[in-house]
């Protein structure tokens, strides 16, 4: 028979009480995974679904995840079969890519994915002492995974804005800097045609098509990545529907609403079918239970680009974090409703690249250039952390220095032998203007480990089982 605990624990034992059902049948934690195109998202996914299940045949993977450290993981199984709304990740498909020889990467992905873990392991502490009574001391965590762009939270902004305004920002964006060469062409387009023409079924859907290319070239020609709509460029499963084909024109700042029966309104139009289809439908309906969000960002490879590619990164950042912060009445907090995400880390990825010495710089340039005001009004926010990770380790450090250059080697993808890979020092903050080289787009695509297929061995990797530590931690104790 169960027994009351002693008097003195008492208010620990009341507040673990609802945890304690939910301990024994149960319980549900979603985990979500963003960031933009290439981040790292797919990576990130295969291999802590493939670490978490080999940890317990190798618990020295995963160390500082604590129900594996502390011994206390039972079992990790993928989820059998349901009936999910949202497509399958391709666990299996993707560690059959890396494990392959000569090994290579998972496939770039276009749409929202799911997959589940279930974790049986031993309530530490006191409540695992009196769950130990109630049910053979074991309990479940069913970990939902989920795998989306975080081009579609670059969307938010929207929400506020009048088709009118989005287009003067828009344009106004567009004709600065680098981005004022690679728009030349839509200029040119709408300077032929003002919002205030006739409306025009054809003139919409080539000022779409015109448009939505030129984001594509901006994200893959000059690594830029503040593109909206972020639809455009990820459309996910939505196909070519016709609300889709809009795009912004000049409208004159005097001007809060197009015309009736002009191509503006005609705009205006579909641009307010993208929000409420589009836009709300995903916070609504999907973001609003993601609990636990981490958001991967290449900073790395937004160092290498350049100025105007950094600046980009550093804008989307930005815009990302708004979908964190709950203002007092601002339209997250309209679209969410009383649903909060907890916890959230922005991660820096592909730390593998840099020498183990730089890696709490990269860490505290990400925090930078998120440019989070101090944490302000912390109480609304979700609780919010930065890190610098690995998902799948593919070098190992040179023992030399270069010219005082730290550095890494490994296998570049198709090259089939070792390379070296040396960058200066990660700055702390955001370069100043007069600081930065020539442009690198890409950074080297070193071929990941040796990887045994099976769950038995896992994947060597920077950190993961720190982040998932911080993201999940609290409900496997
Ligand atoms: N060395 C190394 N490379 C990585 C790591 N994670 C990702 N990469 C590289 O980055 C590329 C993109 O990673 P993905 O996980 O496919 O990125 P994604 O965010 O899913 O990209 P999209 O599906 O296109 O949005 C991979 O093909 C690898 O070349 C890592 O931990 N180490
Ligand atoms: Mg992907």
């Amino acid at each position: 028979m169960l027994k009351l605990p002693a008097l003195d624990r008492l208010p620990e034992w009341l507040a673990d009480v609802p945890s304690l059902t939910e301990l024994a049948k149960g319980s549900t934690v979603w985990l979500a995974v963003t960031g933009l195109s290439r981040a790292g998202k797919t990576v990130f996914i295969t291999s802590l679904v493939h670490n978490l299940l080999s940890a317990l045949h190798n618990p020295n993977r995963m160390p500082l995840l604590k129900v594996v450290g502390e011994g206390r993981l039972i079992a990790a199984r993928q989820e059998g079969a349901k009936a999910h709304l949202l497509p399958r990740f391709p666990y299996a498909a993707n560690i059959e890519a890396m494990a392959k020889t000569p090994a290579g990467w998972p496939e770039r992905t276009a749409d929202i994915s799911e997959i589940g873990v279930d974790i049986r392991f031993v309530p530490s502490g006191f409540v695992g002492e009196v769950l130990g009574r109630v049910s053979g001391g074991a309990a479940t965590l069913k970990l939902r995974i989920v795998d989306y762009p975080g081009e579609w939270l670059l969307d938010l902004p929207l929400m506020s804005q009048t088709y009118a305004e989005w287009s003067r920002a828009m344009l106004q964006l567009w004709r600065r800097g680098l981005r004022a060469d690679i728009a030349r062409d839509y200029f040119a387009f709408i300077a032929d045609h003002p919002a205030d023409e006739g409306t025009s079924e054809a003139v919409a859907k080539q000022a779409h098509d015109l448009y939505r290319a030129l984001l594509i070239t901006a994200r893959d020609k000059h690594g830029l990545s503040y593109l909206q709509p972020g639809r455009f460029v990820c459309p996910g499963a939505l196909g070519d529907v016709p609300y889709l084909w809009f795009a912004p024109l000049e409208v004159p700042d005097s001007v809060e609403r197009p015309a009736a029966g002009t191509l503006g309104a005609l705009m205006e139009e579909r641009f307010e079918v993208y929000k409420r289809e589009v836009v709300a439908k995903f916070y609504e309906d999907y973001f609003r239970h993601y609990g636990r969000q981490i958001v991967l960002v290449d900073v790395l490879g937004a160092l290498l680009a350049g100025r105007e590619a950094f600046d980009d990164t550093r804008l989307a950042s930005e815009a990302i974090l708004q979908s964190f912060r709950y203002g007092q009445h601002n339209i997250l907090t309209k679209l969410l409703g009383s649903a909060r995400v907890e916890k959230v880390l922005f991660a820096a990825t592909k730390a593998d690249h840099i020498p183990d010495l730089q890696r709490d710089n990269m860490s505290a340039l990400l925090r930078n250039m998120a440019a989070l005001p101090a944490l302000e009004a912390r109480g609304n926010n979700a609780d919010i952390h930065f890190t610098t990770l690995a998902s799948v380790a593919s070098t190992v450090e040179a023992a030399q220095e270069v010219e005082g250059r730290q550095g890494v080697i490994g296998r570049m993808v198709g090259a089939g032998k070792q390379t070296r890979f040396y960058i200066d020092a990660i700055p702390v903050q955001p370069p100043r203007p007069d600081a930065w080289g020539a442009p690198f787009l890409s950074i080297p695509q070193f071929e990941p480990p040796l990887i045994d297929p099976a769950p038995v061995d896992g994947i060597p990797h920077i950190n993961l089982d720190l982040a998932l530590d911080y993201l999940i931690g609290d409900r496997l104790r």
